[in-house]
């Protein structure tokens, strides 16, 4: 190990040493929100049932239910941080990428309301850098992060009370470090269900017969004079050079899932018609403004939150950054939909587009071609 490294290490973990000017207002909270702690009354939840979770991989979501099952749970999650090299796009773009449970984003997690989440959060020595969990799903100690502060080979489990129903982000904000993680892919979404299940907000159920997640991330990858994207050793190289960029505010990648791509062609989202879908969209960190060519948002909750009446029969709805919203939708005609972010420039020059495949039968009444493209 170089001494070099060892410094970058060290400073990394320090966090605040190398904080920019302003992070410190913004992460002043932290020792006041340690101090709550201690001032817990222990709570007794040795009657509840517990359940054991295993997560699976966006766009993919763990089996649940969409009506709660008796009383509320304490439902356990475990998420293991991998620090990892991840290629961006065709050209081999790489970024050193921060994740929760190896992908970016993260898994999304699914509770309803008023159950306990549960997490375990790991660190594993093979990292380098210290990390967290802010839920905004949770109250409190800057929604975890005060309490999950994790160094390599370290672990924390932290239990919140699912009291608000909706699609939420979650993020690592180590102190000092917050916009670096975000957007080094270190965020994802859970999902708190009403315990009725969804609605319309005017008493009709809304159930889904799939449920995808598309986690929406910016990244910031340097380039060289010549204008070739820097390739870095470690992180902690790439940081001084990734924060000039992301200080301009013009992300160089906006992609779904992780990768350009990584949403289409054998990878696209399967549908057929007739089913109702749910896409929940996440976006820790900028605005978006998801639209789905040739269908729509038969339900919309824009900024996620299920005890809100939903938006009915929307073109493109608006996610602001920080946020996760849902989107309702049953498929009426067969093909291939481009699901994008709707600022066209970041779907088809920066990469946030992903496909829908649905299969069968086309329905004429809806759209027809009364004249093929011919001769005039
Ligand atoms: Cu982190």
């Amino acid at each position: 190990m170089t001494d070099q490294f060892q410094v970058t290490r060290r400073t990394m973990l320090a966090g605040a040493a190398i904080a920019s000017a302003v992070a410190p207002i913004v992460t002043a909270t932290f020792a006041q929100a340690e101090e709550a702690p201690a001032k817990m009354n222990p709570t007794d939840l040795s009657h509840l049932p517990r359940v054991k979770v295993e997560l699976v991989k966006p766009p993919f979501v763990h089996e649940h239910t969409q009506k709660a099952e008796g009383g509320p749970k304490i439902v356990e999650f475990t998420m293991t941080i991998e620090e990892k090299k991840l290629i961006l796009d065709d050209a081999g773009t790489e970024v050193h990428a921060m994740t929760f449970d190896g992908s970016v984003p993260g898994p999304l997690m699914v509770v309803h309301q008023n159950d306990y989440v549960e997490l375990t959060l790991i660190n594993p020595e093979t990292n380098t850098l210290q990390h967290n969990i802010d839920f905004h799903s949770a109250t409190g100690a800057l929604g975890g992060g005060a309490l999950t502060i994790v160094n390599p080979g370290e672990k924390a489990i932290l239990r919140f009370k699912a009291t608000k129903a909706g699609v939420f982000v979650y993020h690592c904000a180590p102190p000092g470090m917050v916009p670096w993680h975000v957007t080094s892919g270190m965020n994802g979404a859970i999902m708190v269900l009403p315990r009725e299940g969804l609605t319309d907000g005017h008493g009709k159920e809304l159930v889904y017969d799939k449920v995808y997640y598309v986690g929406e991330q910016d990244f910031y990858v340097p380039k060289d004079e010549k204008g070739n994207y820097k390739k870095y050793e470690t992180a902690g190289d790439a940081y001084a050079d990734t924060l000039a960029v992301m200080r301009t505010l013009t992300p160089s990648h906006v992609v779904f899932n992780g990768a350009v791509g990584a949403l289409t062609g054998e990878n696209a989202l399967k549908a057929a018609v007739g089913e109702k879908v749910l896409i929940v969209h996440s976006q820790a960190n900028r605005d978006t403004r998801p639209h789905l060519i040739g269908g729509h948002g038969d339900y919309v909750w824009q900024t996620g939150k299920f005890n809100n009446v939903p938006d009915r029969d929307q073109e493109t709805w608006f996610i602001p950054g920080g946020t996760a919203g849902a989107a309702f939708y049953t498929f009426e005609q067969p093909g291939i939909y481009a699901y994008v972010n709707h600022n066209l420039i970041e779907a088809f020059e920066l990469g946030a587009a992903g496909h829908f495949a649905v299969t069968g039968d086309w329905n004429d009444d809806l759209m027809t071609a009364v004249l093929a493209p011919s001769q005039v």
